[in-house]
C-alpha cells in the first residue's frame, strides 16, 4: 500500500529492494502459472474423462516416458532457479557493506532505542543519512521483537542476551514506518517507529543538535512520549492518570498509603512492581531502570508539572 505502493508493500526505497521485489514476483508470477494450468487440466481431464456409463471399465494408461521427464526436470529447474537466486539476495541482505554506519538499536517493550556513534539516543525516532549504508546491531531487553521496515524490505529478529544485525541504505529521503512483528505482549502493536532518512548534512546537524541541553521538564515530556508512557497513562487506562500525582497521598494495593515525593516518583519508574498503585496490576514494564540518571530526572521533573 502507501501512495506509490503495489498493493502488497510500500514503494521500494532501500537498494536492496528492488531484487527482494524481484523475487517475490517471479514466485508469485510462476506459482501462479502452474497453480491455473494444474487445476484447469485438473478440471478439464476430470469432465473430459468422466465416467458415463456403469460398465465403462478404464483401460491401463502407460505415460511417455518424456512427460514424465518433463514434470521432474521443469519443477527442478524452477526450484533450483528460486534457491540460487534466493541465496544470492539472501547473501547480500545478510551481509552489510564493511564501511557501513552502526547504530545500536534496543528493543522493549513497547518501545525502540536508537543509540548513535557519538552517544546520543532517541527512541522510536530513527534518523540516518540517505545513500549511506546503515548497519542496526540489535538486542532486547526483555522478549522476543522484530524489527521490520516494509519500504526497505528488511525483517529482523530481535532476541534477549544476542545481538542481530540488519542493513539498509535508503534510496530516498523521507519518513518510513517500522513495525513489531513478533507478538510482545499487551501494546505489541503500538509498538512503532520511524524511520527520518535525511540528507547527510541534515543527519549531522541533527546528531550534533541532540546534545544540547533542554530543560529537565521538557527533557522529560519528550521521554513521555517517546518510551510511550502516555499509551498506558494518558491514552488509556491501563496505568493510574499522573495528573496532580506529585506530593498527594496514593493508596497502595496492599492498603497501606504513601506521599508521592521524588523518590516514590523513581521507584514506580525504575521499579514498578515495589509499591502498587490500589486497583492496578503489575502491568508496567520492569524496564525503565536502564534510562540515565538525566532521562529520570527529567521524567520526574515532567510529572511534577503535571
Ligand atoms: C504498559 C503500561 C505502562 C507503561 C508503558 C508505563 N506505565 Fe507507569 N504504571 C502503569 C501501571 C499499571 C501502574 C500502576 C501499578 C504500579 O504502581 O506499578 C503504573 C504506575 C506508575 C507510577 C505511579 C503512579 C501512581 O499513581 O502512584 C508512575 C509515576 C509511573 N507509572 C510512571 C511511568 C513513566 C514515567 C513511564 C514511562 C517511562 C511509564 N509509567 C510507563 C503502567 C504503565
Ligand atoms: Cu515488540
Amino acid at each position: 500500500m502507501g501512495e506509490n505502493g503495489s498493493g502488497w508493500l510500500p514503494e521500494a526505497m532501500s537498494t536492496v529492494a528492488a531484487e527482494v521485489d524481484a523475487l517475490f514476483y517471479f514466485t508469485l508470477y510462476t506459482s501462479t502459472i502452474i497453480f491455473v494450468a494444474v487445476i484447469g487440466a485438473m478440471i478439464y481431464f476430470g469432465i473430459r474423462f468422466r465416467r458415463r456409463d456403469e460398465s465403462e471399465v478404464p483401460t491401463p494408461v502407460h505415460e511417455p516416458k518424456w512427460l514424465e521427464m518433463t514434470w521432474i526436470v521443469v519443477p527442478t529447474i524452477l526450484v533450483m532457479i528460486v534457491f540460487t537466486w534466493g541465496f544470492k539476495v539472501f547473501v547480500k541482505l545478510h551481509t552489510a557493506p564493511p564501511d557501513s554506519y552502526e547504530i545500536t538499536v534496543r528493543a522493549a517493550q513497547w518501545y525502540w532505542e536508537f543509540e548513535y556513534d557519538n552517544g546520543v539516543t532517541s527512541a522510536n525516532e530513527l534518523y540516518v543519512p540517505v545513500g549511506k549504508a546503515i548497519k542496526l546491531n540489535m538486542s532486547a531487553s526483555d522478549v522476543l521483537h522484530s524489527f521490520f521496515v516494509p519500504a526497505f524490505r528488511i525483517k529482523m529478529d530481535v532476541i534477549p542476551n544476542r545481538v542481530t544485525s540488519v542493513w539498509f541504505e535508503a534510496t530516498d529521503v523521507g519518513t518510513y514506518q517500522v513495525f513489531c512483528t513478533e507478538y510482545c505482549g499487551t501494546s505489541h502493536a503500538a509498538m512503532l517507529a520511524t524511520v527520518h532518512v535525511v540528507t547527510d548534512s541534515e543527519f549531522r546537524q541533527w546528531l550534533a543538535t541532540q546534545n544540547q541541553d533542554l530543560p529537565p521538564a521538557e527533557l522529560g515530556a519528550q521521554l513521555f512520549n517517546q518510551y510511550t508512557c502516555n499509551v498506558c497513562h494518558v491514552d488509556t487506562a491501563v496505568g493510574p492518570g499522573l495528573t496532580g500525582i506529585f506530593g498527594s497521598e496514593r493508596k497502595l494495593s496492599d492498603g497501606t498509603t504513601v506521599i508521592a515525593d521524588e523518590d516514590y516518583l523513581l521507584e514506580s519508574i525504575v521499579d514498578p512492581g515495589a509499591k502498587l498503585v490500589e486497583g492496578y496490576g503489575l502491568q508496567m514494564p520492569a524496564t525503565f531502570g536502564s534510562l540515565t540518571q538525566k532521562q529520570l530526572d527529567g521524567l520526574i521533573a515532567y510529572i511534577k508539572t503535571l
